[in-house]
C-alpha cells in the first residue's frame, strides 16, 4: 500500500511531530494545565492538548481516516477529509503525562478499527474489542523514538525509513517478530510494574498475590508512572504489568478502548496476555482493569474481586 494512503504512516508521522514537540520544549512549562478538563475530570495539561491537537491535525489532512476518539475529546471526530475511508482510530495522544514536566518517560498509544458497515458517524461505531483491532501500536517518547507496532500477525519494532518499512533491514531480527518471553522458569530476576502506594486499596486477593510474589522472591518493582514505558519493558523482558481495580477506581484507572485494548492486542499477539482482548466497551471513556505481560505469570493473578 503507497505511503501517502497508508493510515499507518499517517499515525507515524503525527507521533515524531508529538516527539520533535516534547523534545523542543520547555518541560516546565508544557505540563502546565491548559485550565479545561477532559472526559474523566482530570486537568488537561498544555501538551496533552498539543499532542492531541498535532494527532487530529494529521487524521484529518490524511483523508485515510473516517473518525477517531481520543482521551482529550469528549465526543468523536468525524472528518469530512476521510468520508471514503475505510479505518477509524483510537488514541491516547500523551500517555503517562504526570511525567512531561521531569522530562520522564512518555508515550502515544493507538488502535486502528474498521469502520462499521452502515457507516453511520456515531460513538457506537468504536465500541469494537481488541481482537477486532486491524492494527496497533503505541511509540516510547524515551532516550530515543521508539515505535512497537502490531498488524494482526506480528508485533515488531517500527522504524521511522519509510524505504525500509517493509525490509525492516539492519533491524536484530528480535525486532521484527518480538516475542514475550515467559516468566516463571526464568531464572533471573523478574520484572514487575504496578503503583503499591494503591496497595490498601486493593482487594484482599490481589494483597495476598503481591505478597506471594514478594515471599516467592526473584521480583523487582519496576514502575514509572507511563503506561507505554513500564508495557515495553515487560513486552522485551517478561514479567507482569497489573492496574488492578481497588476501592479507589471501582472500573480500574485505565482506559478500555485507547489504553488497554492496544495493549492487550499487542501483548496477545507477542505471545503474551492481556485481559481486555475481548473485552466489549459500553462507552468511549470506559475504564478497565489491566493486566499485561507474560501468560505464564498473568495466570497467577486474581481475576476481579
Ligand atoms: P494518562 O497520562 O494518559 O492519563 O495515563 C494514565 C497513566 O499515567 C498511565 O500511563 C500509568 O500507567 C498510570 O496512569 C499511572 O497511574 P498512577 O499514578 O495512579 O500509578
Amino acid at each position: 500500500m503507497p505511503r501517502e494512503n497508508n493510515i499507518v504512516w499517517n499515525i507515524i508521522s503525527a507521533c515524531d511531530e508529538i516527539a520533535g514537540y516534547l523534545s523542543k520544549s520547555n518541560l516546565k512549562e508544557i505540563s502546565g494545565n491548559t485550565g479545561e478538563k477532559n472526559s474523566h475530570g482530570e486537568d488537561v495539561k498544555i501538551a496533552d492538548k498539543t499532542a492531541n491537537d498535532i494527532f487530529v491535525k494529521h487524521m484529518e489532512d490524511s483523508g485515510n481516516c473516517f473518525g477517531m476518539v481520543s482521551e482529550e475529546m469528549e465526543e468523536p471526530l468525524f472528518f469530512d477529509n476521510g468520508k471514503n475511508s475505510h479505518e477509524i482510530v483510537v488514541v491516547d495522544p500523551l500517555d503517562g503525562s504526570a511525567n512531561i514536566g521531569l522530562g520522564l518517560p512518555t508515550g502515544t498509544i493507538f488502535g486502528v478499527y474498521k469502520v462499521s458497515d452502515d457507516r453511520l458517524k456515531r460513538s457506537e461505531m468504536f465500541l469494537q474489542p481488541a481482537r477486532k483491532l486491524l492494527y496497533a501500536g503505541y511509540t516510547l517518547y524515551g532516550n530515543q523514538i521508539i515505535h512497537i507496532h502490531c498488524n494482526g500477525s506480528k508485533v515488531f519494532q517500527a522504524t521511522q525509513d519509510w524505504s525500509n518499512w517493509n525490509t525492516r533491514k539492519g533491524q536484530p531480527a528480535s525486532f521484527n517478530d518480538i516475542k514475550i518471553p515467559q516468566s516463571l522458569l526464568k531464572s533471573k530476576t523478574q520484572n514487575y510494574a504496578i503503583n503499591d502506594g494503591n496497595y490498601y486499596f486493593w482487594s484482599d486477593e490481589v494483597k495476598s498475590w503481591r505478597d506471594n510474589l514478594i515471599n516467592t522472591g526473584g521480583y523487582s518493582t519496576r514502575y514509572s508512572g507511563s503506561l507505554v514505558a513500564d508495557a515495553h519493558r515487560i513486552l522485551m523482558e517478561g514479567g507482569i504489568f497489573a492496574y488492578p481495580k481497588d476501592y479507589k477506581n471501582k472500573d480500574g484507572k485505565l482506559r478500555t478502548l485507547y489504553e488497554c485494548g492496544p495493549m492487550s492486542f499487542i501483548f496477545n499477539k507477542a505471545g503474551g496476555y492481556g485481559n481486555t482482548y475481548d473485552t466489549i466497551p459500553t462507552d468511549i471513556h470506559q475504564k478497565s482493569e489491566l493486566v499485561l505481560g507474560s501468560t505464564d505469570l498473568c495466570s497467577t493473578f486474581p481475576a476481579g474481586y
